[in-house]
This record gives structure tokens, sequence and C-alpha cells, in this order.
């Protein structure tokens, strides 16, 4: 029998490899889809098949044979899988039943086969219609005071087409309530860098890479969390290209790599080591980084050398003078205490950075989810700005995205702080005048929840109650609504925490053939450097009585609009008719969308600052101030410690595929908290001793979470890490980024306390 207890043994091989390899085998088999899980892989990021589930890293545009990793086999096997979820399975479950059943337990069940409906008396879903589902929606809907007591949610799996009909579809309802996955994640980088640069996303596309002279890994689990990067980094690596990894965490991939796909490299168990310097930061220490880098820049400035690139600074910059005088009074001893790290290290990565002529900054959760993410997103652009990094080959800002097509989904409508001149557009080609005024992000619809104000809530794809802070709150909110729909391939917490009435509507999948009465139809991805792709699945659908997303969001708005002269139905059926619109709304960027995207490697998205066009309010690229070191507010308690929740390599966010997480050496148990080895003793507490750790906040409310073993792990004094979402319960709801709304997952101030 297999050991189920804890076991911790340090990785000391390279991660990819032999391993990776190993890993993609077992979860196929896991899944019982070896041969049809081995036949779709052959599939995923090719031309005319579909693109990966997981991540929203670009493929190379067919330079490789096998576009795929280790985690993005686990996603296509998780959604392959031959495991049903059928009216039997909840015939034998009450949801009570199915509460006291872990996430990874609930995901192993498998794919949804049919709508079910929540029944009260007994406790259980039983099936229900297509029709008599949305019925339901229409007659919740129409019963609302007012449209902004709806909460629309979209998690970032959903395509382009179905993401803008719903937003279409909510608006002509009458609000802009869109909370969204992104709000949870590179929200700072959608509302931070339009001030710096003009634009809300990444400015590199992925042959910048084979130019950089430098390349920057800020805050981002590359390995495990968009994998088909390493390739990258191997690559420039080979070339000599220095690469600075910045984490508390030493994550195995950053350290060394092996390419599963390096044949050579495979049968002779060699590797690449990848970071030429790890600085190992304290949690928000980054800022302290950045500035620390720019002063020693500032600094040989004015000792005369020539550092910056002056002709960039006065042709496209503004404000760089109020930086630097900020950056000159800060001291070596404060920049030293708050990241951490040494005066000479840092000196280190300004010398590597002074040297490129060509640096890209890579940045993830570990940048973004801080209580001022999108002001410190801002200082990675002005030191950026300082040697013309933007719209030259191999240079620019890179934030690494999380879902598949979140970038899209943003792109096309789902956006709770519209536009003016977006709303107009809709208003001229839809023919009906959209609400101006802003809508909730994701904090604030749990926020309506629980002061009653929202009273419907529809998740379009993800898993909202487990995503969001405040678990034990955010249950209470779900429970308070009159109607939650959950719109999903898998079962999941959010489908047991749920309203008065609840819907349970099964989606056909990506990697699944959608055919329609005019024939088969294919949806389109923006990935995170913002190339726009067909996406066709290959598999039959995991049920007959699936949807795909457009019809559903088509039958919702029939629905609840039944006075729309919107032609929805059509919709349902020509995905074709569905980009004519999309690109009505959006000239500037989707001229031509139906026509353009039959190239199966499909398009890039013009990004202004690769031209060095600003579309800013001045025309310029601004450099903003930060003043000070702290990207969170300072705790005035010695037994504070900074948490930051992350994935393990087994997950995907609220997915849990095992308890394992191979990287860092921790198998069968996510409980657990890595911390290093002198707070723990500072503690008075043995090592694999139990503790439980509780919030410091101000607001009265206790957040607790216990029976977590500690681990000595290599981690900065102060710094502690574990998994979201166990440790969801922890994270306050009012501790997020004001700028962007974004949860400060990554640095969440706790005490260890007695279990
Ligand atoms: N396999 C897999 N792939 C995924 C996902 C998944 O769950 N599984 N999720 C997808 C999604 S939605 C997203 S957003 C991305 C997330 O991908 P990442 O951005 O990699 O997300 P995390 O695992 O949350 O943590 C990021 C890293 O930040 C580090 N970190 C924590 N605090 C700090 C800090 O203060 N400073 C610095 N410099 N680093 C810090 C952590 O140690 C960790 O290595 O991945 C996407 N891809
Ligand atoms: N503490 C803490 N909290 C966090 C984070 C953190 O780092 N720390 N990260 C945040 C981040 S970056 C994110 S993005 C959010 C993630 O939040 P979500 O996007 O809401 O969560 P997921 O776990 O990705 O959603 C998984 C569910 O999506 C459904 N699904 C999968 N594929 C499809 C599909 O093709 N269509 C449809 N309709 N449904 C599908 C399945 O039913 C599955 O159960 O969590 C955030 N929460
Ligand atoms: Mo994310």
């Amino acid at each position: 029998m297999a050991d189920e207890t804890l076991r911790y043994k340090p990785y000391d091989h390279p991660a990819g490899g032999w391993g990776a390899a190993a890993a993609t085998a077992k979860v196929l088999l896991e899944q019982s889809v070896v041969t049809k899980g081995s036949r779709a892989l052959l599939s995923m990021n090719q031309p005319g098949g579909f693109k990966c589930p997981s991540c929203a890293f670009p493929d190379s545009g067919c330079k490789k044979t096998l576009e795929f990793c280790e985690n993005g086999a686990k996603a296509l096997a998780h959604e392959a899988t031959r495991f049903r979820v059928t009216r039997d399975f909840f015939a034998r479950h009450t949801v009570g039943a199915l509460m006291e059943k872990s996430d990874y337990w609930l995901e192993m069940q498998g794919r949804l086969t049919e709508p079910m409906r929540y029944d009260s008396a007994s406790d259980k879903y039983v099936p229900c219609s297509w029709d008599d589902a949305f019925a339901l929606i229409g007659q919740h809907l129409s019963a609302l005071d007012s449209p902004h007591e709806a909460e629309f949610y979209t998690s970032g799996r959903t395509p382009n087409e179905a993401a803008f009909l719903y937003s279409i579809m909510v608006r002509q309802f009458g609000t802009n309530n869109f909370p969204d996955c992104s709000n949870m994640c590179h929200e700072p980088t959608s509302r931070g860098l339009p001030p710096a640069i003009g634009v809300g996303k990444g400015t590199v596309v992925l042959e910048d890479f084979e130019h950089a002279e430098a390349i920057f890994v800020i805050g981002q689990n590359t390995g495990t969390n968009s994998p088909r990067m390493m390739t990258n980094l191997v690559e420039a690596r080979k070339r000599g290209v220095p690469i600075v990894a910045v984490n508390p965490m030493p994550e195995r991939a950053l350290i060394k790599f092996t390419e599963p796909q390096d044949i050579v490299q495979m049968a002779t168990f060699g590797s690449t080591p990848i970071a030429s310097e790890f600085v190992h930061i304290r949690i928000g220490g980054d800022l302290a980084l950045i500035k620390g880098m720019m002063k020693v820049m500032f600094e040989r400035e004015a000792k005369g050398e020539t550092i910056l690139d002056h002709a960039f600074l006065a042709e496209h910059t503004a404000g760089m003078e109020a930086v630097r005088d900020e950056v000159m009074t800060l001291d070596w001893a404060d920049l030293v205490a708050h990241s951490g790290i040494e005066e000479a290290q840092i000196r280190r990565c300004a010398e590597i950075y002074i040297r490129s002529r060509a640096s890209i900054i890579c940045y993830g959760m570990g940048l973004t989810q801080h209580q001022r993410g999108s002001q410190l997103l801002q200082q990675v652009a002005n030191l950026l700005l300082l040697k013309g990094n933007f719209g030259k080959p191999g240079a620019g800002i890179s934030p690494i995205r999380g879902h598949s097509n979140v970038q899209g989904d943003r792109t096309v409508g789902i956006d709770e702080k519209p536009s003016q001149h977006y709303l107009d557009r809709v208003r001229d080609v839809f023919g009906f005048e959209p609400p101006r005024a802003h809508g909730h992000h994701t904090v604030e619809s749990v926020e309506a929840m629980l002061d009653g104000t929202a009273k419907v809530f529809i998740g379009m794809g993800g898993n909202f109650v487990r995503a969001v802070p405040d678990t034990d709150i955010a249950y209470a909110a779900m429970r308070k609504l009159a109607l939650t729909v959950g719109i999903a391939t898998k079962l999941n917490r959010g489908h047991l925490v749920h309203g008065r009435d609840a819907l349970i509507l099964p989606v056909v999948a990506r990697s699944e053939r959608i055919e329609t009465s005019a024939g088969e139809q294919f949806v389109t991805i923006e990935d995170s450097m913002s190339n726009v792709t067909p996406s066709r699945g290959v598999l039959p659908p995991a049920s007959e009585h699936l949807k795909p997303e457009v019809e559903i969001v088509c039958r919702m708005a029939m629905a609840a609009l039944p006075e729309s002269r919107i032609p929805w139905e059509s919709y349902i059926h020509d995905y074709d008719l569905i980009r004519d619109k999309i690109a009505e709304v959006y000239p500037d960027i989707y001229e031509g969308f139906a026509d353009r995207i039959k190239d199966p490697k499909g398009f890039h998205l013009d990004i202004a600052p690769r031209r060095r066009v600003w579309p800013t309010p001045n025309g310029k690229a601004n450099f903003l101030l930060l003043p000070g070191l702290d990207v969170n507010t300072p705790v005035d308690d010695p037994a504070m410690l900074r948490l930051a929740t992350v994935r393990s390599h087994d997950q995907f966010n609220t997915t849990i595929y095992s308890y394992n997480d191979r990287y860092r050496g921790v198998y069968n148990d996510r409980m657990v908290l890595f911390m290093n080895r002198e707070d723990r003793i500072a503690r008075g507490l043995e090592e694999r001793s139990k503790v439980a750790l509780e919030t410091i906040s101000g607001d009265g409310v206790q957040r607790r979470v216990d029976a977590l073993t500690i681990i000595d792990y290599p981690m900065p004094r102060g710094a502690i890490a574990g998994y979201y979402p166990e440790l969801n319960p922890l994270l306050p709801l009012d501790y997020y980024d004001r700028v962007s709304g974004t949860p400060a997952a990554k640095s969440i101030p706790v005490r260890v306390v007695a279990a």
C-alpha cells in the first residue's frame, strides 16, 4: 500500500527531463485516457488543432513537433478523462455529503454530463432540461429590482466568441458587474501599466526572447505554471544570456532544467543551468531591488558615465526627474533591509541590466498580488524606460498571464470598468444604450452578496468561492443568493456552496469538437503575447447533453432579454457572425477578423508601445512614483510573518491533480508551511510540528487555519509560503490593491500559534 503520510525530500535533480515525461505518462494512465489523450496531445497547439487549456504562454508557431508540457498534459488528461459525473452520481450523494469531500476528490469524479438543478427537499442536484434551466435563469433575472443585483463572473478559459457575447448580453441586461479571475491575477498589469506605457498588456513577442541580452524572471514559477516558457529560457541560456530569477523560493526549474524535448539531454541525463543570478528576495522586497538597481544607474550617471538611453528618454518619456530624486534619497541600508539581499548582489543585478542592450522583464503573481501591486509594476516600467527597453527587438515587459484566454476575455469586453469609447462602439454596433457606471470587481461582488444587494451569481467557468479571499465569509455570501449558476466542465466546490436555487450547466471543453447546424465551429484565444489563434477541438464531447459556451450565453440572453433585437439564435450556429461583430466593435485591432483568422497561425494584435507609440493622455511613456520601500503596509508585530499563498506543481488553480509538489520535494500533503529554519527555532517549534496560522488584521474577524505541518525550507527570514486555495481563509476580503482590486495573496501578515 502506498505511504499516505507527508514525505519531504528535497528534489536535487534538474526540473523537466524524465521526471516530467514520467508524470505525463502517469496522469494519462490515471485518467484512463492513454490512447485518446496521447492522440489529442498531438493536436494540442498545432495548426488546425486546439489551444492548450492550461496556461496563456504562446506556442512557437509550429517550430516544434510537440508543443505541450507536463502540466499541459495534466490539464488535457483531466479534461479528456474517462470518468463521468452522471445523474446517478448526484442521486447517490447529497450536497451536504459532497461538502465533506476534498477538492481533489470532487475533481477526480470526472466530467459533468447533463444540466442539474438543486432540489432543497432532498438536498440533491436533480436532472433538469436545458429549456427549464434557461427559463429559471430568465425568471430570476427578470425578477430583480435592478440589473445591478446580478454578478456575472468569468474565468479565463472562456474563448473570445463566448466572452464577447456574454459581455454584450450582460450590458444589454443593464450592468457592468463583471467580476473575473483577472481581478485576482494580472489586474495590476491591466490597471497599473496604462498610465505608464498606455496599454495594460505585455509588449514582447516570443521572438524577442531570441534577441534579449538579459532576462529577468520575477515572482513567477516558470517550470510549473508556464513550462513551455522553459524552452525560451533554455535557448537564451545556451546563447549565454544572463537570466536573473527573483523569488523567495528557489524554484527548481529556475535553477536547473532538462528539456523533455531535447533528445540528447534526455539520453545523457544532461541539463541546462537556468538562473545565472538567483536573487533570494524577501516577500515584497522587489521594490527595494528595483529601486536599488535604479540607484546604481543614477549614481553612475551622476559620476559622468552614460548609462541611460538619453535619446529615448528625451523623445518618449516624462517624469524621470521626480523618480530619480526619490530614488537618490534612499540609502543602502534600507534597500538591503527591505530586499533582504546584499548590496553587492543588487549591484550585480544592476550591472547585468546596464550591460544588456535589450532586456526583458517577466513577472507573475509574486509581483501582482501585493497591496501596492499596480504601483510596483509601474516601477518595473520605470526601470525598463531608463534604458529604452520598449519598442526594440529583444526588449520589453512580459506579464506571464494565467488562464489560457484571460487576456482575450478582457480585450473583448469582460471589464467592470469599460471605457466610454468602447461603450459607444457597443451602442453603435448593437443599437442599445449600455450602462455607463462602473460595475463590481471580484472583491466588490462578494461585498455586494454580503450586504444583500447581489441576488444572482452566474459563473462562466471557474470556481469562484474557492478562488476568492476569506473562504468562510465567501461561503456565507454565496449562500445568501437567490440563484447561483455554475457553467462548467468539472464539478467543484462552487457548485456545492450555492444559493436557494442553483444550476450546474455542463459545457463542451476546449479539446472537444463543436458541431452546429452550420457545420464544425472553432473558437479563438488571445495568448499572453497578444497573438490571436484559432482553437478547434478534436475529441468527441464528453456527453451528448453538453452545450458549447456560446450557445449557453445566447440562450441565457434569449431567456433574460425577450425583447432583444440582437440575433442571438444565429450566433449559436455560425461563429463567423460573432467574429464579424467583434471586428465592428474593435475595428482598430480586429478589422477583418473572420478572414484573418483563416490563417491557422492566427495574427498579432497591435501593441502600440512596440512602435514607441504611447496611448497615454500626454502621449508619453510616464515615469510614475511610488515613494518609499513598502509594497505592503508594515505591521508592527515582531511575531509577524509574511505568507505567500502559491501553487504546487500538481494543481491548476483550485483544481488539485494530486497531493504532491515534486520540485519542492513535498509528497502526500498540501497542508504544509515552508518556513526558514531560524524562524522556526526562534518560535521554539520542532521541525514537522503541527501549528495553526492566524491572520493579523484590525477588523476583529478571527481568521485561522489549523493542522499545518512546518517544513524547514530555504525561505528568507520573515517569509513563509503555503498552498492556495487551502490557505484562502487567512486572506481578508479587504486586503487588496486599491488600484486594481487584486487581493494581496502573496503578503498576508500572519502569526504562528500552537495547534
Ligand atoms: N500548472 C499550472 N499552470 C498554471 C496555473 C496553475 O495553477 N497550474 N495557474 C495559471 C494562472 S491563473 C496563473 S495567474 C499563473 C500563476 O503563475 P505564477 O505567477 O508562477 O503563480 P504562483 O504559483 O502563485 O506564484 C508565483 C511565484 O511568486 C513567488 N513569490 C511569492 N511572493 C513573492 C514576492 O514577494 N516577490 C517575488 N519576486 N516572488 C514572490 C512564489 O515563490 C512563486 O514562485 O499560472 C497559470 N498556469
Ligand atoms: N490565495 C490565493 N488566491 C488566489 C490566487 C493565489 O495565488 N492565491 N490566484 C488567483 C488567480 S491568479 C486566479 S486566475 C483565480 C482562479 O480562479 P478561477 O478561474 O475561478 O478558478 P479555476 O480553479 O481556474 O476554475 C476551475 C474550474 O473551471 C471550470 N472549467 C474548466 N475548463 C472550463 C471551460 O473550458 N469552460 C468552462 N465554462 N468552465 C471550465 C471547471 O469546472 C473547474 O472546476 O484564483 C485566484 N485566487
Ligand atoms: Mo491567474
